[in-house]
């Protein structure tokens, strides 16, 4: 079979697409594509989970609609959110979405129970405020109490269209719960959160077949004969597999989220590692991601939505180029700017408060925004290279992120490596891949990676001088260390 869709779905937008392989040539066509965001009602931020399900279907009947009887699909979208489904398979909550600020002091307090050291040893997952662990520790405990399954968004989603019940293994890992030992939920972290293994439902690895689109579903809406397989569902997982690495390359997986890391086949949970924060997320075919989240385009996401999305991205960027370089920075991943009542506020007085002349137009604050990140790409990027004793030759940026020339031209100027970016699509890639693999018309990752590599166009930046670098990494430094607790 020749019909292998992804469903892919990030924070600020979602697609169904297929991917066609012929002649060891793989494409991609667009079958459907939507917005995504989470709604705040009511001081909450939460995600249309039954919208999603909806654009499923619909893509689903375009694809009927082309022609595709029958196919493969697998899901993917971000990480940490969860679904709390009762013994009748039905949904108990809203879906909190991740950037909800029920979470800002969740550290904090379970830290008074569980040293972070003692969480880290066990999962290698990086302190994020929104990780699962903290969410459900700040959930309501008769609500959790009545939840027959927690299910990651992924895996309700597969749950809703076959009616069978996982938990994806690289989406899982970011819960912050699984034991890198034992390979499962781990036991003291579950009791001290109450909650009991069963609530949680089979660890399940990519490729694995889950079945049947539901009979009742193709019936009702018309839709193609669906193969549900499990795929790598955490999108960060999905575009690392997508992403043709050297040997010697860090990837940056840029969209909502940067997330700048590198593969490898162990974990890395020292104590140097923790205090830098990396995390060891799972990957498929035995592999962990060692990586860090950089607050990513986020911030332009946002300060384009401010602007009631006026410009494109190509339009801010184009802007930014015409702007001067590195004339207020701003420190990306302090905890401000994960979700400021209005972006372009927090953005200016940031730079008031440090000091630097206050970004006014769409221009400043687009250039202000791309060079804070190439810079923090710099500094985690060398970080990256003390924790795993190995020099870095080349920065692979794949998925959106890989659309943007300047900022692309801009971190090899900062990092004075070579830039490698695309696939755009690497997570849709990494996604189909692996039905790919399963259903066996591909052998494995690594050929699945050549495939990628000579079909996509890959654009190479090499690093150019930069005017005054030294000066600028001097107040790029002097900035983090006055922030040095938000690394
Ligand atoms: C990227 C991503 C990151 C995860 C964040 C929250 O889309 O999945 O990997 O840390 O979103 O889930």
């Amino acid at each position: 079979m020749n019909n292998h869709i992804a469903v892919d779905i990030g924070a600020s937008s979602g697609r169904l697409v297929r991917g066609i392989l012929q002649e060891g040539v793989l494409t991609l066509e667009e079958l459907h594509r939507f917005s995504n965001r989470f709604i705040e009602q009511e001081d909450s931020c939460l995600w249309d989970i039954d919208y999603l399900f909806e654009q499923i279907i619909i893509g689903l009947q375009k694809a009927k609609g082309q022609g595709i009887t029958a196919c493969t699909l697998g899901i993917d979208t971000w990480a940490v959110d969860y679904v709390l489904v009762d013994a009748e398979g039905t949904r108990i909550q809203e879906v909190y979405a991740y950037r909800d600020r029920r979470t800002d002091k969740a550290m904090d307090e379970v830290a008074k129970h569980i040293s972070p050291l003692t969480i880290y040893e066990k999962t290698g997952i990086q302190q994020l405020s929104f990780n699962t662990l903290y969410q459900l520790y700040v959930h309501s405990e008769e609500e959790i109490a009545q939840a027959d399954q927690i299910l990651l968004v992924p895996d309700y989603l597969y749950y809703r269209l076959t009616g069978r019940k996982i938990n994806e293994v690289t989406n899982a890992s970011s819960t912050q719960l699984l034991n890198l030992e034992s390979r499962d939920f781990d036991d003291d972290l579950l009791d001290f959160l109450n909650i009991k293994r069963d609530q949680f439902a089979t660890l399940t690895e990519p490729g694995v077949i889950i079945g049947p689109l539901d009979e009742a579903l193709i019936q009702e809406y018309d839709l193609p004969d669906c193969q549900l397989i499990c795929v790598a569902t955490h999108d960060t997982a999905s575009a690392v597999l997508g992403a043709p690495l050297q040997r010697d390359s860090a990837y940056i997986s840029s969209g909502t989220w940067s997330l700048l890391g590198v593969e490898r086949t162990q974990p890395l949970n020292s104590m140097m590692a923790m205090k830098a924060n990396y995390t060891n997320e799972w990957g498929a075919y035995g592999t962990y991601r060692f990586l860090k989240n950089v607050m990513g385009l986020w911030l332009i996401q946002e300060v384009r939505r401010l602007m009631d999305d006026r410009c494109s991205f190509a339009e801010l960027a184009e802007l930014a180029h015409g702007e001067e370089g590195f004339r207020s920075l701003i420190s990306c991943n302090d905890p401000r700017f994960l979700n400021p009542s209005n972006m372009i506020e927090e953005i200016r007085n940031a730079c008031a408060e440090s000091g630097q002349p206050v970004t006014e137009t769409p221009g400043q604050l687009a250039r202000c925004i791309f060079d804070s990140l190439a810079l923090s790409y710099r500094t985690y990027l060398e970080e990256l290279e003390e924790l795993i004793e190995s020099r870095i030759e080349v920065l692979q940026i794949v998925g959106g992120g890989a659309n943007n020339s300047l900022l692309c031209q801009l971190t090899a100027d900062v990092i004075g490596r070579e830039v490698k970016a695309g696939p755009t699509e690497s997570t849709a890639l990494g996604n189909i891949v692996v039905q790919m693999i399963s259903t066996g018309s591909i052998t494995d990752i690594n050929e699945a990676r050549d495939i990628i590599a000579e079909s996509f166009e890959i654009k190479s930046y090499t690093p150019r001088p930069t005017a005054h670098l030294e000066d600028i990494l001097n107040r790029w430094k002097e900035l983090q260390l006055s922030k040095i607790q938000h690394q």
